[in-house]
């Protein structure tokens, strides 16, 4: 007797899955206007955007969506745990570094592995990792690689490489997720636009930043923010409120990263609420089945990166991630960077599968495959922060 209701469950399922993935099902929205304040201003130039849009913009988003991002802290350390000058056959030199942040008599501490090239005279431009994948993916013994950080690439290319684990700010679980940062920050838990788990990984991108300031090794104004999946919102997230990072690398951030909500395509703002309720804010869970409501969209999360270089991915296999939507929301962003004087070589409808545009400051490519960071995104990212950080070779 029970099979019926089954039945019929399991038959609306896969008929709401239908329609996540149908193109012709995606409803007529428009998007806010990156360049029209509150007030119902145009915004005349970057002065005005610098001034008034983009903090309101900004604020929209910790209140709606990231929650605050807090800013003000006791102390800073950084204890080198070890040095291995010729790491990787000679090629590199490892550092592995203790972060601890002091606040209020807590402190949190983020582990920091770094290899820098050892063959390069200057200070190295640098690609940061926020890992929401195993340790082992970092491994600074080299037993193990992953073409998820394919640290000798990288090294090879002429670039530091460096990563932390997502769980030293706030474990990726909705019952621990406070044992992190948020224990220096206990007035977040109380406030519905309080900073959460995707927020708490952003802040440590931003201490790593901290530090690599301090870090003769590498340049600290050529920093590229690079995430996959949730941790591909953190690097967004990280790159708009933090105006130190050079470049951005946003791989398969899908809903609530860099794909347009109001699409209603693959991942919804309900479900990522409500399988993931410990990433965004209080706020955020008002506008589940309610995308018309949010006063952004995600295009308008590229904007305030801007006129920095932001490269976004998704893979043919990821419908799940909504490419389109992902590069949609590049494009709308594309009249912020206007501001600058800067235009982007997106073409006006997607490119072909494996077509990367690296050649402008929104860059994009849709690799054939499934949800995942590759080798062949890696290349790309490469090429794209050679392009602007103008490196020759
Ligand atoms: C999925 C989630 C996505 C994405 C992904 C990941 O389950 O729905 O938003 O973040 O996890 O991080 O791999």
């Amino acid at each position: 007797m029970k099979t019926i209701p089954f039945i019929l469950a399991l038959l609306c399922c896969m008929a709401a899955q239908a329609q996540q993935y149908d193109e012709s099902k995606v409803p007529a929205y428009t998007l806010p206007d990156p360049l029209l304040t509150l007030k119902g201003r145009k915004v005349a130039d970057v002065l005005d955007w610098n001034h008034v849009r983009r903090h309101e913009i900004l604020r929209l988003f910790e209140d709606n969506i990231y929650g605050q991002m807090p800013q003000d802290f006791d102390s800073i350390r950084f204890v080198t745990l070890r040095e291995e000058p010729r790491a990787m056959d000679g090629k590199a030199r490892l550092k592995e570094t203790r972060i601890t942040v002091y606040r209020m008599g807590k402190s949190v501490a983020i582990h920091l592995v770094l290899f820098v090239p050892n063959n390069i005279s200057r200070p190295a431009p640098v690609f940061l990792l926020i890992n929401n994948r195993g340790k082992n993916i970092t491994d600074p013994d080299r037993k193990e690689k992953s073409p998820f950080w394919p640290a000798e690439m990288v090294i090879d290319s002429g670039y530091a490489i460096a990563a932390f684990h997502v769980s030293d700010l706030a474990p990726d679980n909705k019952d621990t997720y406070m044992n992190g940062v948020l224990q220096l920050y206990p007035e977040q838990l109380e406030a519905d636009n309080g900073m959460k788990a995707i927020g708490a990984w952003a802040w440590g991108a931003a201490r790593v930043r901290d530090y690599f300031k301090e870090e003769r090794l590498v340049n600290p104004w050529k920093v590229a923010v690079v995430g996959h999946s949730r941790g591909g919102k953190a690097a967004l997230w990280a790159a708009a409120q933090d105006q130190r990072f050079a470049l951005c690398i946003s791989n398969c951030s899908g809903n609530s990263g860099a794909a347009l909500a109001r699409r209603q395509f693959g991942e919804r703002i309900s479900r990522i609420n409500s399988t993931f309720p410990h990433w965004f804010n209080n706020n955020y869970k008002k506008y589940n089945d309610q995308e018309n409501e949010l006063p952004v969209d995600q295009h308008m999360l590229i904007a305030l990166i801007a006129p920095r270089p932001v490269y976004a991915t998704n893979a043919t296999k990821d419908l799940w991630a909504d490419p389109t939507g992902t590069f949609l929301s590049l494009k709308n962003a594309e009249k912020v960077y206007g501001l600058y004087n800067l235009k982007s070589a997106l073409p006006a409808t997607p490119p072909a599968p494996d077509t990367a545009i690296e050649a402008s400051i929104l860059g994009y490519h849709n690799r054939t495959g499934e949800h995942d960071m590759t080798i062949f995104d890696w290349q790309h990212f490469i090429r794209f922060a050679d392009i602007h950080f103008k490196i020759d070779r």
